[in-house]
């Protein structure tokens, strides 16, 4: 069987259950999906020489990590062409790129010092989202950002997010895709605090300071992302779920950013994405594979991974939720990585996409639960395979496991010789 003749076969299956596939596979295009800069180098950056900080770890050692901004934006390139769909690029702060001698702290960064980073984007279409970068920095002091009760050091990071926001403007206007501006502290406590609330209120003021800077909101989309622990601030962290999810619902136009390595192991973000929607225009995810804890493992095609997609589908939110992928796998070769979660990411969407939801709502409002149950199951063994390889065809993306061969080959001409 040709391709095209194992794509009509599914196709008409899928027509059977009352699914386009067509449609399916023309609506996945257009959503943009935002690919980090930093499973490329292991949340390094350029701006520092510190180790990471901030509670978070990539682990592992395989050769081939990018040292440079050019080495940076090839690798990335790489991985962008076994990648289908629609991509924007997710950068931090750290990754601003200096002239030769030139150096300026992270209160002082200026859009031009991300104009590398918009001519990369431009030339491939790419809108870019941005985060203030809270950590691995020697102005971190005592573990505390911005809710440190130093006030020097609170005012150099509320500095740093107004700077923040400015280039997060610049990104839009040059793109001309709105920025997504993501605010993630690590503050906290290793043990028992004496003092929960004090933390709390300081973080509170210091992001209404950072969101007090002028902006146009329809350019620039901040959001806060929770966190229930990180390495070393075990016992407390500052931005809770409790926390962020109040502050977003208190401040308008900031949206709430769920990270689904961020809460307790039974809870699902799957089932938090309805809830959030029943109150906010807009919400923010940072997709990620967490393994007992907030691991960052690479994106997999898994059940939760499914299901958060299924939420964003169903519930026609696909214009309402920012989706980033958020993992840093220092283990594998860091181009397959980015390539195997974005690919998870887009086979989720696009399963989404070819599953006949309003039936099985209506199916479920008229208490059809076995019937449910039944086709659910019966659905799981449709050929997707079929379409997802129309759909890479489409793309001009390779479909098969053969991307891998141009991944190894990298690997032996570029990375290996770093
Ligand atoms: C950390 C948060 C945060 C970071 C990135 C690098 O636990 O998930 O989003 O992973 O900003
Ligand atoms: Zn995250």
């Amino acid at each position: 069987m040709t391709q095209k003749e194992r794509y009509e076969a599914a196709k008409e299956m899928y027509a059977g259950a009352g699914v386009d596939t067509d449609a399916a596979i023309a609506a996945l295009k257009e959503i943009p999906v935002s690919l980090h800069c930093w499973q490329g180098d292991d949340v390094t950056g350029f701006d520092h020489d510190g180790p990471l900080t901030g509670g978070i770890q990539a682990t592992g050692n395989y050769p081939g990590k990018a040292r440079t901004p050019e080495e940076l934006m090839q690798d990335m390139d790489k991985a962008l062409q076994m990648m289908p769909g629609k991509k924007k690029l997710n950068l931090h702060a750290s990754y601003a790129i200096f002239e030769e001698g030139e150096y300026v702290d992270r209160d002082k960064l200026e859009p031009k010092h991300f104009a590398k980073w918009v001519a990369f984007a431009r030339e491939r279409n790419m809108g870019i989202d941005f985060n203030p970068t809270f950590f691995s920095h020697d102005k971190v002091k005592d573990g505390l950002t911005l809710t440190s009760p130093d006030e020097e050091t609170r005012k150099f990071w509320i500095d740093h997010g107004k700077a923040c926001i400015r280039i997060s403007e610049y990104f839009a206007k040059e793109t001309g895709v709105p920025c997504v501006m993501n605010i993630w502290i690590g503050d906290g406590y290793k043990d028992i605090p004496a003092d929960r609330m004090g933390p709390r209120l300081r973080y509170k003021d210091s992001i209404e300071q950072i969101l007090s800077e002028p902006y146009d909101k329809n350019l620039v989309k901040p959001c806060v992302e929770s966190k229930v622990f990180g390495i070393g601030v075990e016992s407390y962290t500052a931005g809770s779920a409790e926390f962020t999810l109040t502050f977003a619902a208190t401040h308008e136009g900031c949206l709430p950013l769920m990270d689904n390595g961020h809460y307790h192991p039974t809870e699902v973000v799957s089932d938090k994405i309805p809830a959030l929607l029943c109150f906010f225009p807009e919400i923010a995810l940072h997709i990620t594979r967490p393994v007992r804890w907030d691991s960052d493992h690479v994106v997999l095609f898994d059940d939760e991974t499914k299901e958060m997609a299924k939420e964003i589908v169903r519930n026609d939110a696909l214009g309402r939720v920012y989706m980033a992928l958020d993992y840093f796998d220092a283990g594998i070769n860091r181009v397959s990585a980015w390539v195997v979660g974005f690919r998870s990411w887009q086979k989720a969407l696009l399963s989404a996409l070819c599953t006949p939801n309003e039936e099985f709502k209506k199916l479920q409002d008229e208490n059809r639960l076995t019937e449910l149950m039944m086709l659910q199951e019966d659905m799981k063994t449709y050929p997707f395979g079929a379409v997802w390889e129309e759909y890479c065809r489409q793309c001009g993306v390779v479909a098969d496991r053969s991307w891998f061969d141009a991944v190894k080959q990298y690997e032996e001409e570029v990375l290996f010789k770093r």
